[in-house]
């Protein structure tokens, strides 16, 4: 019996051992976990369960209740957009699928990158802003977005913003003071974990699909910029309208833009619907964008003040420096189209939209910035910034954009003629009625820049 219980002893003393020796080899193997982690991306994913869990846990209420609108007050005043219509309408509202039918036949590859998508704002009604970030959440596979950044152009009160970070994924970041439009996406971009970035306007839903297609195509051509159909999300009654994918963008030479009816030949050439339209110039608000390939362009021209102008200053930027723009008509997103800005410009709203589009013009614009001016007199005298960076970009003229970028520039019925005068290096500019007599154009106009 003792021979028997001192065997047993000792049995039991080694498997003591081994279970000893292997509980050190797997804590040990368990430390290096984290490191491995930290190479690679963390494939796993949230479920849909948690993730309507997480949605559902948002106190939507009291977010909205805390800025609501009151009896008696006008419903414009704050937003110039109907506030009262906006918090009745509920932040998850289904919308119709604006796209063509085609559309849906159309596949993506499994594999598409994550986007961080930029959400800036100053001021913005909670109801509008909530329904940006909650049609995104519902809207896009939840690999595709790496994170929602909004940043809180130091609007009245953090916790317009703050709160939203209770959602999954959004992330908040606050100005110290007001920045404008411009340098907040910069900050936003620069905070970017992701390779591609998304901006978005504060006041847009986005459609079935939205995402896909715009990740596709910066996908397969990094120094492509992507931008979706705008459809209008009506400022008085908030329905949600689908637009004309018939347009591209395009300008006159005081530098305001406008939607244009494609030309004849072009939708004569479109035999698929689904297919990217080039287009000159965004409207800016939004797009998707390489992260490399928007840091190799130099960003935007943080000098420029709070809103108007970065459009035209990135879009020339992206053609003349070896990108393109294009609308993907398969991507559809919302926005509220309003008559007038619900917040004050502290240089005033003409003296900041000339200061920047003026240096839009002096950077980029090369001789036919006299167009500009002579469109824009007030602009003379006013402050602009420095050619350098076009230089090293080695990016070309402002006329092989005009040549390139397939886009039409209009001044009302006018066209801009140059004389070339003795004494003179720079042909004298003058608008005049344009004398086009059976595709003829009349010598000394800038006939191939006109409708
Ligand atoms: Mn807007």
């Amino acid at each position: 019996m003792k021979r028997l219980s001192r065997k047993l002893t000792l049995a039991l003393a080694a498997l003591f051992w081994i279970a000893a020796l292997l509980y050190f080899i797997l804590l040990n193997s368990r430390k290096i976990l984290p490191d491995q982690r930290n190479e690679q991306p963390q494939v796993k994913e949230i479920s849909d369960a948690e993730w309507d869990d997480l949605l559902e846990e948002f106190e939507e209420k009291s977010y909205l209740n805390a800025h609501r609108w009151k009896p008696g007050q006008d419903p414009y005043s704050l937003y110039a957009f109907n506030q009262r219509e906006s918090e009745r309408i509920p932040s998850n509202r289904a919308l119709r699928d604006t796209r063509h039918y085609r559309c849906t036949t159309l596949h993506y590859d499994p594999d598409l990158p994550s986007t961080t998508i930029v959400i800036t704002f100053h001021n913005e009604a909670r109801s509008t802003l909530l329904r940006t970030v909650r049609s995104v959440l519902n809207r896009t596979p939840v690999h595709l977005i790496h994170e929602i950044i909004l940043v809180d152009d130091f609007s009245e009160d953090p916790n317009d913003c703050l709160l939203l970070t209770k959602l999954p994924k959004v992330k908040c970041l606050r100005n110290k003071r007001r920045e404008g439009l411009i340098r907040s996406r910069v900050r936003g971009a620069e905070a970017a974990g992701a390779g591609i970035l998304t901006f978005l306007d504060s006041h847009c839903e986005v459609n079935k699909d939205w995402l896909p297609p715009l990740l596709q195509r910066v996908k397969e051509d990094p120094t492509c910029v992507a931008s979706p159909v705008i459809d209008i999300i009506n400022m008085d009654t908030f329905a949600y309208v689908a637009a004309s994918s018939d347009l591209q963008g395009g300008f006159d030479w005081s530098l305001h833009f406008k939607w244009e009816q494609l030309s004849a030949e072009k939708r004569a050439m479109r035999a698929d619907p689904t297919e990217p339209i080039k287009t000159p110039i965004i409207a800016g608000g939004l797009f998707v964008i390489d992260r490399s390939w928007f840091n190799r362009l130099g960003k935007y021209d943080t000098a420029m003040d709070i809103w108007g102008g970065e459009n035209f200053e990135i879009s020339f930027r992206v053609w003349m420096c070896g990108g393109s723009l294009e609308i993907i008509p398969c991507s559809r997103v919302g926005h509220v189209f309003r008559k007038k800005h619900p917040y004050i410009f502290p240089e005033g709203n003409a003296n900041t939209y000339i200061k920047n589009t003026r240096r839009t013009a002096e950077v980029w614009m090369d001789e036919f910035k006299l167009f500009y001016y002579s469109a824009r007199p007030a602009a003379r005298g006013k402050s602009y910034g420095e050619q350098e960076l076009r230089k090293s970009l080695k990016c070309k003229s402002f006329k092989w954009y005009l040549d390139n970028s397939s886009g039409v520039i209009r001044q009302r019925q006018n066209c801009l003629e140059s004389r070339i005068v003795k004494g003179q290096d720079l042909p004298v500019l003058t608008l005049a009625p344009c004398s086009i007599t059976k595709d003829v154009p009349a010598a000394n106009q800038v006939q191939n820049y006109l409708a």
